[in-house]
């Protein structure tokens, strides 16, 4: 009997994981992806759980994500901060009228005693989303920053101070006691051979964090899964955000040869751009199998093209 089809699992955080998540979901065959979100970029905002990485996948798997500014909602308004402003109150985090009901209704559903993974189900349907969107874990873990201003919460850092400090190190507060959320726990418990994506997102602020949570690491390290990884890197830089700085501030160096440094061990392939073919060989002397395409994803058919040879290579 041939074994049960276990679903991709991709994991998944920022600009760039939401847009193969997004090709993968609109490619993979019913029920075939699981997108595992990093939660390391949660905090609360006046009084409201703000969960960026989810709602960046949400909003972009349900064709509702502004693209020009790469988080938030299109054909946002923006009447509540101006009228936040007005009376005194912090407008450096800019939340815009539509997006304001996503954190508003998850806040109170959260209070009401409902777990991160089930609310985040039950918003995600009401966008009309199939693909599982799975929190890495309904336990608090926060992304903490050890830079030459101190430490700084991430929002802080990236939002506030535009990532401009020096990072010396990263903490993901709270990973070692997170539990999996109960739909990433099932599928780390499968004993199904599986097929696991680590997308184009950043390694020490989206993918990472996820690896933190106790049994994701070693999930991946089984023989039974396989891993693909796209590297966010194109010619030693990232397409959007702070993921090259970072690796110059923390590995030494910024390319896909340093991608595959960072995840060595785990990757059985990955999926560089062509202006880094020349880079394959010393990848491939990692142990790691390395397959060149056009990986900058512009357009929805990019998405749904990178995608395709994402799954190509773990057919
Ligand atoms: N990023 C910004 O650079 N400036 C903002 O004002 C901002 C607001 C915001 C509101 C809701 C939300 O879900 C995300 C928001 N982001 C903002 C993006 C967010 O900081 C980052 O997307 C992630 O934390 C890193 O991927």
């Amino acid at each position: 009997m041939s074994a049960a089809h276990a679903p991709v699992v991709a994991l998944s955080g920022g600009v760039g994981g939401a847009k193969l998540a997004h090709g993968l979901a609109r490619t993979a065959p019913a029920g075939g992806l699981v997108v595992v979100a990093n939660t390391g970029d949660d905090f609360e905002h006046l009084g409201l759980r703000i969960c960026p990485d989810i709602d960046t996948l949400v909003y972009t798997l349900s064709d509702t994500a502004d693209t020009t500014r790469g988080w938030g909602r299109a054909d946002e308004t923006w009447h509540f901060l101006e009228a936040l402003e007005r009376l005194g109150g912090p407008d450096w985090f800019r939340l815009g009228d539509r997006d304001l009901a996503m954190h508003v209704l998850r806040t109170e559903r959260l209070r009401s005693g409902r777990l991160l993974s089930a609310v985040t189900r039950e918003l995600a349907t009401a966008l009309g989303i199939d693909t599982p969107i799975v929190p890495m874990s309904d336990d608090p873990v926060r992304t903490i920053l050890d830079t030459d201003e101190g430490l700084l919460d991430f929002q802080d850092y990236f939002v506030h101070r535009q990532c401009r400090p020096r990072v010396r190190a990263i903490e993901y507060r709270g990973a070692r006691s997170a539990r999996p959320s109960p739909p990433l726990a099932a599928l780390l418990a499968g004993d199904v051979p599986c097929a696991a994506v680590l997308c184009p997102s950043n390694p020490h602020l989206s993918i990472d964090p996820i690896l933190a949570v106790p049994d994701v690491r070693a999930w991946l390290e089984r023989s039974t899964v396989r891993v693909v990884a796209v590297s966010p890197i194109v010619g030693g830089e990232a397409l959007k955000g702070p993921a090259a700085k970072l690796l110059r501030e923390l590995a030494g160096s910024s390319s896909a040869l340093a991608i595959a440094e960072h995840y060595a061990g785990l990757l059985d392939i990955l999926v560089i751009d062509e202006q880094d073919a020349h880079l394959a060989p010393r990848i491939e002397a990692l142990g790691i199998s390395v397959q060149v395409d056009d990986t900058v994803m512009r357009s929805i058919p990019d998405r749904d093209r990178l995608a395709r040879r994402v799954l190509r290579c773990l057919a």
